[in-house]
């Protein structure tokens, strides 16, 4: 069988980056290796008394599943043993993880993550996700400082998902375009499964909670408007999709084309999603796929951050359907955006 292993890949790129010594590999190793075992734990989630509520609430007031406890340990664990970050601030902890061990001694990189994206979806046997970035850190030496997270999503040296879908798949991007790979059961490894993605520049699918409608911002009600509208030329009206697996809905409209927008609401004013580990990376692979993300007026990866758990509204996708929707915003939304 002539494939090409995860493993391969990262070794293969390491000579992309001429002054690398191969911690970047071993750290896209740790979260490959992590993604397994949380794959292998949703796969049979269904079986076992993991499902389910713990009881208690994270930082964002969010009811916390047992798979999300079990995915943040996971990854944790796996960071922490591959001693390549000195930091990891995650979704699932109120503030960022300072490592100082033997092991991580000159780590260089810190970690931000949503071990579990899409959490509301577990129970009923619907994708889930991971999203991850990584940053070189800024602090000198010792364990991570806060500062060392709150980089700009353009300074990011790597970042991706993994969706645990119909199979489970990984796509990370260094920088240097965007690769995907899927995992074989059989083998147990992540192959190359699509080298280079490319998103179409158009597509015929929005994702939104449009449950949210009376909510939006006029420049979203406009642009829902727009896709419904009956056009041949741009084939619409265009379909709606959506998962409520951020990760699910946006690796969709990645292959096959389409924007996916959590735009401010009434409820929710900065937006709901997290700038540092769901926006910025997902922006980072759909950028280096050719889409584009926004918050509907500014590149996400240019946002300023201030906090871990920061939260923005998020317009991604295909390239020609997010300048739509900025037109849309700029035109309709007098709020700043
Ligand atoms: P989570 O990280 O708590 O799972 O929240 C993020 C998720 C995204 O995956 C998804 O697109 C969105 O929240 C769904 O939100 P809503 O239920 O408000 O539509
Ligand atoms: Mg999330």
């Amino acid at each position: 069988m002539n494939v090409t292993t995860l493993g391969q890949f990262i070794i293969e790129k390491q000579a992309d980056f001429p002054y690398a010594k191969g911690e970047l590999s071993r750290l896209l190793r740790d979260i490959a290796i992590a993604a397994k075992i949380v794959n292998r734990e949703v796969t049979k989630a269904g079986l076992v008394d993991i499902l389910g509520e713990t009881g208690e609430t994270n930082i964002q007031g969010e009811l916390v599943k047992k798979l999300d406890v079990f995915a943040n340990e996971q990854f944790i664990a796996a960071l922490k043993a591959g001693g390549e970050v000195c930091g990891i601030a995650s979704e699932e902890n109120d503030d960022f993880i300072p490592i100082e061990s033997e092991m991580s001694k000159g780590a260089k990189y810190v970690v931000a993550m949503d071990p579990l994206d899409g959490s509301s979806n577990i129970d009923v046997n619907v994708s889930v996700g991971t999203i991850f970035s990584i940053y070189r850190r800024l602090s000198l030496k010792g364990p991570a400082t806060i500062e060392d997270f709150l980089q700009k999503g353009t300074e990011q040296v790597a970042a991706g998902y993994v969706i645990y879908g119909s199979s489970c798949m990984l796509v990370y991007t260094t920088g240097k375009g965007a690769n995907g790979f899927t995992l074989d059961p059989s083998i147990g490894e992540f192959c190359l499964s699509h080298p280079n993605i490319q998103t179409p520049k158009n597509g015929k699918t929005y994702s939104i909670n449009e449950g949210n409608y009376l909510h939006f911002p006029d420049g979203v009600k406009k642009y829902l408007k727009y896709c419904q509208e009956e056009d041949a030329a741009t084939s619409r009206p265009y379909s709606s999709r959506y998962i409520g697996s951020g990760v699910a809905d946006i690796h969709r409209n990645l292959i096959t084309g389409g924007v996916y927008i959590y735009p401010t609401t009434t409820k929710n004013p900065s937006g709901k999603l997290r700038l540092l580990y769901e926006c910025n990376p997902l922006a980072f692979v759909i950028e280096q796929a050719g889409g584009k993300a926004t918050t509907g007026g500014k590149r996400i990866m240019e946002l300023p951050i201030t906090q871990l758990h920061q939260r923005t509204p998020l317009f991604i996708g295909s390239s020609e359907m997010v300048d739509k929707t900025m037109e849309f915003m700029k035109k309709y939304s007098l709020e700043k955006i």
